[in-house]
């Protein structure tokens, strides 16, 4: 019998998600084996992803992939894979804004990147996307500083906080050219600052926007209408046939019920997120700021400054954007998270030999992870 195989990984929580933080060169290079490899980690395809690491939802269901960069305006490289939980998906084709807020503490935990005395910032290219961040967190001693009195809603408790800023996106804001589009008979808006989004408000679709996640995802008629509406969207979008992928998200608006912004209830794309994703949030408040928008006569913004707080299902994300409207374009965004090193180690992935047969070459890796 072989040995079996073990591959060294870093369990975090990076905001209100949780994923598995490897090395590249801890993977294999062609993107097939390591995708096959993610799923045996992760224990999919399995709705309990009993067999591995995975937490039976998309939201812990992730890995991010981390090398130096050869990218003189970055310190690393982040590669973030969306592993689905009962199909045997491994997707590249989304970024993920709260796995990101692990990957500086995780780049000078391994070596990648010198420890400041007080504090790092870590220059990170997302390559899911070709955009740059810059995350900075404490370090002090040198050492990663988890601990801290930041709070995040949808996380028990208070940690370190993670600082992300992210510089202006070169794509457009508004992927259709239009500011509002009729898409499956419904007045929506299209808005991409760092992750494809739909904006559609919550009255359109015959629900208030403070049902729990739970109520919603149970509703079979809503879940028509979505799927309808975002396989309209996702064409105009530019991004093809979506059906099976997990971009676009779909954002439910509905006005602010607790001194924020705006109510939302995202779908990514199926499952209804417990908060909000952090670029899906980003996308969110640059789109609000947009004269024309669908969120007008909906969201309440602030007169002055550029936050704005995005009310989900277990809290708020407060987002920092300052729009141009007239190119339009975005001028900066940053958001504070927190992230926790959980577990380091050596992880031991079911065999290939014990999985399933649909399971062993990934066919479609880029698009069947859409729950
Ligand atoms: O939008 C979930 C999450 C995300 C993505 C999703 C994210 C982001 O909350 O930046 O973080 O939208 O699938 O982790």
């Amino acid at each position: 019998m072989s040995a079996p195989e073990a591959v060294r990984c870093t369990l975090m929580r990076g905001g209100t998600s949780k994923g598995a933080y490897f090395l590249a060169d801890d993977l294999p290079a062609d993107p097939g084996a390591r995708d096959d490899l993610l799923l045996r980690v992760m224990g999919s395809p399995d709705p309990r992803q009993i067999d591995g690491l995975g937490g039976a939802h998309p939201l812990t269901s992730k890995a991010a992939v981390v090398s130096g960069s050869t990218d003189p305006d970055a310190d690393v490289d982040y590669l973030f894979l969306q592993v689905a939980v009962d199909t045997p998906g491994v997707t590249d084709r989304q970024n993920c804004g709260n796995i990101l807020a692990g990957v500086g503490p995780f780049a000078v935990e391994r070596g990648l990147v010198p420890a400041g005395d007080a504090e790092t910032s870590v220059r990170i290219r997302m390559l899911n996307t070709g955009e740059l961040a810059v995350a900075t967190f404490p370090t002090p001693h040198g050492r990663v500083r988890y601990d801290g009195d930041a709070a995040i809603s949808g996380v028990p408790g208070t940690a370190a906080p993670v600082v992300v800023e992210f510089p202006p996106a070169a794509g457009p804001l508004l992927p259709t050219g239009n500011v509002r589009d009729t898409v499956a008979g419904t007045e929506v808006t299209c808005v991409d600052n760092g992750m494809p989004v739909v904006l559609v408000p919550a009255a359109a679709l015959g629900v208030d926007g403070a049902e729990t996640p739970a109520e919603l995802e149970a509703d079979a008629v809503l879940a028509g209408r979505l799927r309808a509406l975002r396989a309209e969207a996702g064409h105009l979008m530019g991004l093809g046939d979506v059906e099976g992928t997990t971009v676009p998200k779909l954002t439910l608006l509905a006005p602010p019920r607790d001194g924020g912004s705006v109510g939302t209830r995202t779908f990514i794309p199926v499952r209804c997120h417990t908060s909000i994703g952090v670029l899906g949030a980003a996308s969110v408040a640059a789109g609000l700021r947009l004269p024309g928008g669908v969120g007008e006569g909906i969201a309440e913004l602030p007169a002055a400054g550029d936050r704005v707080r995005v009310e989900h299902p277990t809290g708020f994300l407060d987002v920092d954007v300052r729009v141009d409207p007239a190119v339009p374009v975005v001028r900066r965004t940053a958001v504070v998270r927190t992230a926790r090193k959980i577990f380091d180690g050596t992880v031991f992935p079911r065999p290939a030999e014990t999985a399933p047969a649909h399971a062993r070459r990934p066919g479609g890796r880029h698009d069947s992870a859409a729950r």
